[in-house]
């Protein structure tokens, strides 16, 4: 198998210092919690970015610093930025995050709408998805396909038909969100990707280390943050980010997965 690549989604826009006061808002923060996963084993950096006061924004100028001040402290890490951003920005707004120099290798391409839970709706009309797909191909960007249910694989298929996408394909199956975080629901997302593609799966909330564990043992990846889950074990709050990637190492030690470097998720990824 494969080496195991480990994403940490350090920060998300949604979860705030009163779910845990580790979450990180300020660049000083956002620097400190990059670096505690990448010194623990994740190779990939899922970046939000937010204010000061913990505000989500798309700012290209605050992606800058970030990325900037990230670089400095992280060596070889992969950057991943967001194009989600936060439920209600616009397209431009969104997309800001690929505008930083210099261009980011890999972002996140989400594939379709959702329930975002109580009365969030996060919007991804096909025209988005066409959009954001085909200013990523120009700018040689790599997309990581954020599929939340499988009619998402569907419209990134479509994308692909169109001519949008490069393959090989890289798919994140985020579980637990729309669709829910279970070995049976992972093997039928697997079994819908094309050959060949590479995939990562994200259990949200107390799904995640289940769902790390599947990954590792299925020949995925795993990703793991407090974008998706703020805790060590039940009742104990994590920390720091490095904790939550510590915890996915182990459990690739045990079940006898080795953990890829930067330059070998590199490889694995083809960017
Ligand atoms: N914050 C969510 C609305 C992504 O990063 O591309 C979108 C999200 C997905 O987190
Ligand atoms: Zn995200």
């Amino acid at each position: 198998m494969e080496k195991l690549i480990i994403t940490a989604a350090i920060c998300g826009a949604e979860v705030t210092k009163e779910n845990n006061p580790a979450v990180p808002y300020t660049i000083t923060e956002i620097v400190r919690e990059a670096k505690s996963a990448y010194d623990a084993g994740a190779s990939v950096i899922h970046l939000h970015v937010r204010e000061d006061d913990g505000t989500p924004t798309q700012s290209k100028e605050r992606f800058q610093a970030c990325i900037d001040a990230i670089r400095a402290e992280c060596g070889d890490a992969i950057l991943q930025p967001s194009t989600g951003g936060a439920v209600g920005m616009s397209d431009m707004e969104r997309l800001q995050s690929t505008e930083v120099t210099p261009t980011p290798e890999f972002a996140t391409l989400d594939c379709g709408t959702l329930n975002f839970g109580g009365d969030e709706i996060f919007i991804n009309s096909d025209n988005t998805i066409f959009n954001f797909a085909r200013i990523m191909k120009e700018r040689g960007i790599k997309p990581e396909l954020e599929v939340f249910d499988k009619g998402m694989i569907d419209i990134a298929m479509k994308a692909d038909k169109k001519g949008l996408l490069v393959r090989p394909l890289h798919f994140d199956f985020v579980l637990g969100v729309q669709m829910t975080a279970t070995v049976r629901d992972l093997s039928f997302m697997v079994g819908s990707i094309p050959p060949g593609s590479t995939w990562t799966v994200a259990g949200i909330g107390r799904h995640e280390f289940e769902m790390a564990a599947a990954g590792i043992i299925m020949g995925g990846h795993a990703r793991v943050g407090f974008e998706d889950n703020l805790y060590l074990e039940k009742g104990v709050l994590a920390r720091s980010n490095g904790e939550l990637v510590e915890k996915v190492v182990k459990l690739a030690k045990l079940l006898g997965r080795e953990v890829a470097s930067p330059a070998e998720a590199r490889g694995i990824l083809r960017i």
